[in-house]
């Protein structure tokens, strides 16, 4: 029999380049939420993808950013960590930029590291080939990459390819997880990013980055999962935008959040939405823990 090979891949790059979009894609669930908005995800999220003879951890990070707020920072704790804990990096990048100073300062940290590091293009289904070449001949200069892939993670387009590229750098090594584990995320905290991710979608401007999502209680019956949720917002301001004219925003986030989670649990699901103030809450260091917001 072959040797069982296994290994962790951390998908790094700025803000709203797509690294959710293909941790999904590459475990074919919805593991992590995913926006048009920058700074979307605020913790490392696990993805296990399971083979007969192969296990392989990818690590989704929040997008690297200049932190404004303690939330900021322990975000970028989090990706931080998860650049020297890997096997191999991805590092995923813009089809039509070339580096900017984001991407200096990660491909800067990258090299500290001394770990292979595998430029990923994303979202080549927007851009020309024209436009692609010399975004990747000034990559190339700035940085001795292991490989270089081009795919659309939307669309699944060069995944597989670089799925088999990914493989070639396990080694022998331990299953991490119980083979049927999809990811390290609890299910309450899924039901609580599905709520955020319909926030997100629904609100402009600082109300979505200010808020944070408690699932307060979960109660499972035969047919039914019970759900209460308590909505945090920074200001009193925000509250009114939250739930909306005649609860509308609340109304329709607490509809397709319900859609999603009666999909995760495969049973009906009673959603219950409270919106609450809490203060400058990204500011507050036991709040971002009590969060789960810890930087790990
Ligand atoms: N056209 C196109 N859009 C994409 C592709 N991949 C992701 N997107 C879109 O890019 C936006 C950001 O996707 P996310 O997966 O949330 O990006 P992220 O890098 O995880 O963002 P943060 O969590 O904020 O760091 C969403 O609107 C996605 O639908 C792609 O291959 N093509
Ligand atoms: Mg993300």
């Amino acid at each position: 029999m072959s040797e069982f090979k296994s290994g962790f891949v951390s998908i790094v790059g700025r803000p709203n380049v797509g690294k959710s979009t293909l941790l999904n894609q590459i475990i074919g669930q919805k593991i992590a939420i995913i926006s048009s908005k920058p700074q979307t995800t605020r913790n490392n999220i696990l993805g296990v993808w399971n083979r007969d003879n192969m296990q392989i951890v990818f690590v989704d990070t929040p997008g690297i950013h200049k932190p404004f707020t303690k939330l900021g920072e322990t975000m970028m704790k989090s990706a931080d960590n998860a650049m020297r804990d890997a096997d191999v990096v991805l590092f995923l990048v813009e089809p039509d930029m070339t580096p900017g100073k984001t991407e200096e300062k990660i491909m800067e940290d990258l090299k500290q590291t001394g770990l292979p590091v595998i430029l990923v293009i994303n979202k080549i289904d927007c851009v020309k080939k024209e436009t692609l070449l010399p975004v990747i001949a000034a990559y190339q200069q700035a940085y001795e990459f292991a490989a270089v892939h081009m795919i659309s993670a939307r669309r699944n387009d060069g995944v597989d390819m670089l799925l088999k590229e990914i493989e070639g750098y396990m080694q022998e090594g331990p299953m991490y997880f119980p083979e049927d584990a999809v990811t390290d995320q609890p299910e309450r905290q899924v039901v609580a990013e599905l709520v955020r991710e319909k926030l997100l979608h629904l609100l402009d401007k600082e109300v979505p980055h200010g808020i944070a999502i408690e699932v307060f209680s979960m109660k499972e019956k035969e047919t039914l999962c019970d759900i209460e949720v308590n909505i945090y917002c920074e200001r009193q301001s925000h509250k009114g935008i939250v739930i909306g004219k005649g609860g509308s925003v609340l109304k329709e986030a607490g509809t397709m959040a319900r859609a999603d989670i009666e999909k995760m649990l495969d049973k009906k699901v009673l959603l219950k939405l409270w919106v609450k103030v809490k203060d400058d809450w990204r500011n507050k260091e036991g709040m971002l823990r009590n969060f789960g917001y810890t930087g790990e």
